[in-house]
């Protein structure tokens, strides 16, 4: 996969590219990250980006030439009309779905906007689709661009060790993790539940799923509108439900 991000700040990027599991894909040739920045193709001498926004306001916007040339010049260098994705806090929030539905491309550009905004007719004639990390205020569009990066590289085949497949990962359940424990015993007073100490797999693991389905419950109940529950997990969930109301 090649993923090319169109940011103000290139260097950014290598928080995200040169550390663990993302920095060995790109080392095997699973995944190229490409970073193309909007002032290199200003054709004035400031070399300008922003600009004031038209009806006046706070702030700057991003101008449209700089960023539609560069965007240009991706495809034309690829040959190719690959997706962009803009972030935005105006996008769609990023869901699970669309990290898969992402991961199973070539590849993508993503643009990572600075300032107020962009010209909203650089994102009528360029862009595909704009995605959110949610309802706060960043400074800038790198940090989501590289959520979106990291999220949709560990999806990619031989990305992840098989020891942690992406595949068993809680939100690809659907449902919130429930609590986890390693060494020692006890810490602070607090034991270790016993029935992980008891080599009863199967009983581990119905402990496991009702306290996945009581913390989903519990934090995100939004969640289980959208899951499709079995049997087993209608049953505990209902159980769940049952003893949280008598306490
Ligand atoms: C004061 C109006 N703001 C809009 C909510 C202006 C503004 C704030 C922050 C314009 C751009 C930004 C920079 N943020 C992003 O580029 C961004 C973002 C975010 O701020 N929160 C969550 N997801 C994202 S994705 C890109």
């Amino acid at each position: 996969m090649r993923i090319d991000v169109v940011t103000l700040f290139p260097e950014m990027m290598a928080a995200v590219s040169d550390f663990g599991v993302i920095a060995r894909a790109i080392n095997v040739g699973i995944l190229t990250i490409d970073s193309w920045n909007p002032r290199d193709y200003t054709i004035d001498k400031h070399r300008r980006v922003d600009d004031r926004p038209y009806g006046g306001g706070p702030g700057m916007l991003m101008g449209p030439e700089p960023l539609a040339a560069t965007i240009d010049a991706v495809h034309a260098k690829h040959g190719a009309q690959s997706r962009v994705v803009m972030m935005s806090p105006q996008g769609r929030p990023l869901k699970h779905s669309d990290v898969m539905r992402l991961a199973a491309t070539e590849g993508f550009v993503l643009i990572a906007g600075r300032y107020e905004g962009i010209d909203e007719r650089l994102i009528n004639s360029r862009v595909d689709e704009e995605i959110s990390l949610g309802d706060f205020v960043l400074s800038g569009g790198e940090i989501a661009a590289m959520a979106v990066i990291d999220a949709v590289s560990r999806q990619l085949p031989g990305v992840l060790g098989h020891e942690m497949s992406a595949e068993s990962e809680s939100f690809a359940e659907g449902l919130l993790e429930g609590p986890q424990y390693t060494r020692p015993e006890v810490f602070e007073g607090q034991a270790v539940p016993e029935v992980l100490l008891s080599g009863d797999h199967e009983a581990i693991r119905r402990w496991r799923l009702r306290e996945s389905l009581l913390r989903t419950y519990e934090r995100r109940s939004d969640l289980l509108d959208e899951v499709e529950l079995t049997l087993e997990q209608k049953e505990i969930l209902a159980d769940c439900v049952r003893e949280r109301h008598k306490l």
